[in-house]
């Protein structure tokens, strides 16, 4: 566009008179004018009107008209100037409202949508299961303390009276690091050292211990090479089996209300003595169930610990007793909630997990 006001005006009136050059300047500038964009119109402002502008070198001749016609002309070509500044404005302000409108229109807010939702994530059902326990457990006076799925040797088996050689240990065969290095077998591990630490003087150890532990077993239905466990111990004076009992029994309750049946088997560890195994029923059953009918699944080893144990950490067996549990927590929730296949909790699978989100998370 440069200099095209200048050129159409050479060529229009070449010899005109001011209000001849005036009038052929708005001429062409209401004809550009139009079709141009924002940034077209502030170009042919500077074009007409700036300091260097047609129109402005046009007044400058004003010196030359005589004087006694000077005003008239000065305020008529005045008059066109200001008819040439008022239509750029306008226009100008067209078409910002014109680009607003558009910007409105792109960026426009339907706000009755109805939302997208978010999806959050929810805590594992295990996870759940654990933090039930753990609630249950501290409300009665337990610390909770979590352990090393790396443990030693020692820990995972000699204090737990398993040395080396003992038979007892093919049936928590699991992964070594080294040959005193180990992904721990049981919670267990947490007992000796626990009760390395405590002060006696102070009262009865009770703790619980949850976290996760790893076996060389196949898996199947109710067995994977990594699973849950929640150990529990207590010593101090006079801890006795019906100790055991009733706080087997208010966990079981608590856990899953009233309806399932429990039992003690006899049963061997080499680190409680005498040792039970327990097992409740997966399915709801009164006084007129029949035996036969009643789906038992094992969920916990327990027993009164060994005085072994007790010794190795210093504890005299004459004057302390305890007993102690080991819990597996993935069978808890599969009786909870109907599960038939402890794999389930493992596959990562969203539409399983799905059906355990919490309401209030
Ligand atoms: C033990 O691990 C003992 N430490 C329990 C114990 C603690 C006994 C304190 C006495 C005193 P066991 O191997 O039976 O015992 O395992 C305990 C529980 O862990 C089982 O009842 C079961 O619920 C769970 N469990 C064991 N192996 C598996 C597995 N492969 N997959 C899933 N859960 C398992």
């Amino acid at each position: 566009m440069a200099n095209s006001l200048e050129n159409s005006l050479n060529e229009a009136v070449p010899n005109g008179t001011i209000i001849e050059k005036v009038n052929q300047v708005k001429t062409d500038v209401f004809d550009i004018a139009p079709g141009l964009s924002i940034k077209g119109l502030d170009e042919l402002r500077v074009e007409a009107l700036g300091k260097k502008g047609v129109i402005t070198s046009i007044l400058k001749s004003l010196k030359d008209v005589p004087a006694d016609q000077r005003k008239e002309v000065g305020a008529a070509a005045n008059l066109v100037r200001n008819e040439i500044e008022a239509l750029l404005d306008s226009r100008k302000s067209e078409l910002e409202i014109e680009e607003l409108n558009a910007q409105l229109e792109a960026e426009k807010l339907d706000v009755t949508r109805p939302g997208t939702q978010i999806k959050t994530g929810t805590k594992h059902v295990l996870q759940q299961i654990q933090d039930q326990i753990e609630d249950l457990f501290v409300s009665q006076g337990y610390q909770v303390v979590y352990g090393n799925e790396i443990e030693t040797d020692e820990y995972n088996f000699e204090r737990m009276n398993l040395p080396k050689d003992h038979p007892a240990r093919d049936m928590q065969d699991t992964f070594y690091i080294n040959p005193e290095l180990l992904l721990r077998t049981q919670t267990s591990a947490m007992q000796a050292r626990m009760m390395d630490v405590h002060d006696f003087e102070t009262g009865p150890l009770k703790m619980i211990s949850p976290g996760v532990v790893y076996r060389r077993d196949d898996d199947d239905a109710t067995h994977s090479h990594q699973f849950h466990q929640v150990e529990g111990l207590v010593v101090g004076k006079n801890v006795t089996m019906a100790d055991l009992k009733g706080t087997l029994l208010s966990l079981f309750e608590n856990l899953f209300g009233k309806g399932h049946a429990m039992r003690f088997r006899p049963s061997y560890f080499p680190f409680t003595e005498p040792s039970i195994e327990v097992d409740v029923s997966w399915n709801i059953v009164d006084d007129t169930t029949k035996p036969e009918d009643i789906k038992w699944i094992e969920v916990l080893g327990a027993g009164m610990v060994h005085p072994n144990v007790l010794s190795m950490s210093g504890i005299d067996p004459q004057k302390y007793s305890g007993f102690a549990f080991g819990l597996g927590p993935d069978r808890f929730a599969m009786i909870k909630y109907g599960i038939d296949d402890i794999r389930n909790f493992y596959l990562d699978d969203v539409r399983f997990l799905e059906q355990f989100r919490q309401v209030n998370e």
